[in-house]
């Protein structure tokens, strides 16, 4: 028998809920359940055979120097290779401006710990990154939401939402965006859109997060610049990833950031790991420096652009025509809003016994409203999955319609904190 020791948890600890998506993952361990939930890139886009060279490469050539511990900024030969990227991206920076993380989501609770009190005020989209809300979440902050357009966050509204706050007394820090082919809306902002956010950004002094996983993989339509290449005087934090391009096992991301904000998620890092893997960071070092990603990326657009035109001709095939989906130029989802009246919460348990699933609208809002909405994944299920999964939806979404007065049967059981106990 377990002891009861909540009492002793901190008031944050209390209040904090589990992550929808990590739960999912763990319900769809499932192996007839067509999974279109987790963000998962497709295993056919992993690497192997380069991985394994150079694996083999460096454990033969430097081995002792790649098992030892390193620097909290990142292994130095990564940080160069990630700046020579990021300036090819417009970026007036160095390899000192690069902090290597362990994904992109440590960069998010390093920016949480450096930046929030608790009731702190982040301004972030609806729909947002469920996992930035949760990080920032973790440390009290109070998140205020922009609706999105379909280019993003309008400029005006982010404006209204600044003002809204000022006549209550309240000056957010931050605000949090996914600029190019959001997760999970899909959607891009526009240069021009960028350079107005940017300008509200200075004017009301707001540091901007720039999180940006999903930036190389456009499908379709011109290449923007990052807000990071018009950052005036150091307040962008630009978020990269190997996750979406090479492979999420590796946990290797990194953080563009200046002056004194760097300094302080640098300490911050120091006392949450001390460094990320080494030997993860030598492995993507070569892997840049060998010229194996430019290949790969195109390799995985092609991939990927194929799998967005079959997720979208399986809905235009089987959906029903009152539901509307996004058609993204890149990245890895497809957000598809329902009729008003259906919850895609409550339509769950549903899809889970049709042995389909994918990531409730509801989620993606900071303050868990209800949503028609869903987001879909395409990247990571076969053709033929894609085929049958978007028809098992679809069935289940007309069941949905049909029968929404009815109680839904339970597929799963959640506890308190919203922990997936039973199947
Ligand atoms: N930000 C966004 C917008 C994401 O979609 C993800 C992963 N789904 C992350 C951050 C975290 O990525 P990682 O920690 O794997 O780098
Ligand atoms: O939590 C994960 O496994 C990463 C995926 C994030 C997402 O689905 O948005």
């Amino acid at each position: 028998m377990t002891g009861e020791f909540s009492h002793m948890f901190s008031r944050l600890s209390q209040k904090m809920k589990a992550s929808e998506i990590r739960e999912l993952l763990k319900l769809l361990e499932k192996e007839e359940i067509i999974s279109f939930a987790g963000g998962l890139p497709n295993p056919a886009a992993f690497p192997i055979k380069e991985i394994k060279e150079i694996c083999l490469d460096l454990i033969e050539n430097k081995g002792p120097q790649v098992l030892q511990y390193g620097t909290t900024e990142g292994v130095s030969e990564l940080r160069h290779e990630l700046a020579k990227r990021m300036q090819k991206k417009g970026m007036d920076i160095d390899y000192r401006n690069v902090l290597v993380t362990q994904g992109s989501q440590q960069a998010l609770d390093l920016i949480g710990k450096v930046f929030v009190d608790p009731d702190d005020i982040i301004i972030v989209g609806a729909p947002t990154y469920l996992g930035a809300d949760n990080a920032f979440k973790s440390y009290g902050a109070v998140l205020e939401s922009v609706p999105l357009d379909d280019d993003g966050m309008p400029p005006e509204l982010l404006n209204e939402k600044i003002h809204q706050l000022k006549t209550h007394g309240k000056h957010p820090d931050l605000i949090y965006l996914v600029p190019s082919f959001h997760n999970p809306a899909g959607v891009t902002i526009p240069e021009s859109r960028r350079e107005e956010i940017m300008r509200i950004a200075v004017d009301n002094d707001l540091v901007l997060v720039e999180d940006s996983p999903y930036s190389e993989l456009r499908y379709s339509g011109e290449q923007v610049r990052p807000f990071k290449a018009m950052d005036p005087d150091g307040r962008v934090i630009y978020l990269g990833t190997f996750s979406k391009i090479l492979a999420p096992g590796f946990r290797i991301a990194w953080c563009i950031a200046e002056g004194e904000i760097l300094h302080k998620l640098i300490i911050m890092k120091q006392a949450a790991d001390l460094c990320t893997n080494p030997f993860g960071q030598h492995v993507a070092a070569e892997y840049l420096s060998r010229g194996y990603i430019d290949t790969h990326v195109e390799k995985i657009k092609a991939l990927y652009k194929d799998k967005r035109d079959k997720m979208v001709e399986a809905l235009e095939k089987y959906f029903p025509k009152e539901v509307k989906w996004t058609k993204p130029d890149g990245g890895m989802f497809i957000w598809a809003t329902l009729p008003q009246g259906i919850d895609t919460r409550e339509m769950f348990p549903r899809a889970v016994q049709n042995n389909v699933a994918y990531v409730i609208g509801s989620a993606f809002y900071s303050d868990g409203r209800v949503s028609s909405s869903m987001r879909l994944n395409y990247t990571f299920a076969t053709d033929e999955q894609i085929d049958i999964g978007i028809k098992r939806l679809a069935e289940t979404i007309k069941e949905e319609m049909e029968m929404k007065l009815k109680e839904p049967k339970k597929a799963f059981e959640v506890d308190k904190d919203g922990l997936v106990i039973g199947v």
